[in-house]
């Protein structure tokens, strides 16, 4: 993770609140007994789950008799809590318009991630089109326009009511016949336990690919990080539904607790990708194992 403009620093102090909890700790020349009972306390409150918890300790106590002080053990945690992530995904740009779809429940924060990732885009010289498919609302159509235009990025919609298939076609068609590098597709959000909504998500992701071939390259799941417990069973059912490639987690800033990040990752196992720590285009970081695993154990 770069950190340009202090970035990381800004995402380190979203996560504060857990690393405070947790770093407060590993403090002392002696790792007394009571320490990993108290650890394991502390990290599912962290959002970690007590089965995660549990398992992670149990790795890290099979090395118990080299840890000699707290700061050992912490070097340790660390080093097995990065292990949880699974490798990130080549990302291959050959294709051209290389389409992403953004999936999601409501209020996610997928259209503010979309904007953000337009942003980056846009700065690495990419021409990016944006995709209004949550037709459900007029509001959500100008909210992503409004995004484009603050952005500089091309849009497409078919108005208000239209049906989302017909309108990510659209997209990728015009993005293909227009020399567009990337098309990002916003939806509605939906919940997950509702069938025809997420019938209705399966068939946008079939269109796309009549409209380009090998399209979507990217099925982008947002999920909201003070959600908890909630993002993870959402994000079962989003890929069971349609296969997610990557994982954008938001509202690092905000009363998340930065563990369930952890936990989503070890569980679903789908590369982590992005994290959002903030409202506004520029607050998207890539993410980076190592780097979050640092701001969540260190003050
Ligand atoms: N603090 C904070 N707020 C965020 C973040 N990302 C999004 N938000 C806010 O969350 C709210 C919902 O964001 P949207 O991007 O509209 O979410 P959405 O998933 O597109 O919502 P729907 O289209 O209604 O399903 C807005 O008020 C955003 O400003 C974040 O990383 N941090
Ligand atoms: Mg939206």
């Amino acid at each position: 993770m770069t950190d340009k403009g202090g970035l990381f620093s800004r995402f380190k102090r979203g996560l504060k609140k857990t690393s405070s909890q947790l770093s407060s700790l590993f403090t002392g020349n002696h790792i007394e007994d009571s320490l990993w009972d108290e650890l394991e306390e502390r990290l599912i409150l962290a959002d970690l789950g007590a089965s995660l918890s549990s398992d992670l300790l149990e790795q890290v106590k099979r090395k118990r008799a080299a840890l000699k002080t707290p700061q050992h053990l912490l070097a340790e945690l660390k080093e097995q809590a990065a292990a949880l992530f699974p490798p990130a995904n080549d990302v291959e740009m050959s294709a051209k318009p290389h389409v992403i779809l953004v999936i999601g429940v409501n209020g996610a924060g997928k259209t503010t991630t979309i904007a953000k990732l337009s942003k980056q885009y846009k700065k690495n010289g990419k021409k990016v089109l944006l995709c209004a498919a949550d037709t459900f609302r007029a509001a959500a159509i100008d909210q992503l326009k409004s995004w484009a235009d603050r952005v500089g990025v091309g849009f497409t919609s078919l108005g208000e009511g239209s049906d989302p298939a017909a309108v990510a076609y659209e997209g990728v068609t015009y993005g293909k016949n227009n020399g567009y590098d990337i098309v990002i597709i916003d939806t509605a959000g939906r919940l997950h336990t509702k069938h025809n909504l997420m019938e209705e998500l399966k068939k946008i992701n079939r269109v796309i690919g009549k409209a380009n071939a090998g399209s979507p390259q990217e099925v982008l799941l947002v999920l909201d990080g003070t959600a908890g417990q909630n993002a993870l069973s959402q994000a079962k059912v989003f890929n069971e539904a349609i296969p997610v490639t990557d994982l954008a987690i938001t509202k690092l800033d905000g009363t998340a607790k930065g563990g369930i990040v952890l936990r989503i990752a070890s569980e679903l196992r789908i590369p982590m990708r992005y994290v959002g720590f903030g409202e506004q285009e520029d607050d998207l970081v890539d993410f980076n194992k190592d780097a979050y695993v640092e701001a969540i154990f260190t003050e």
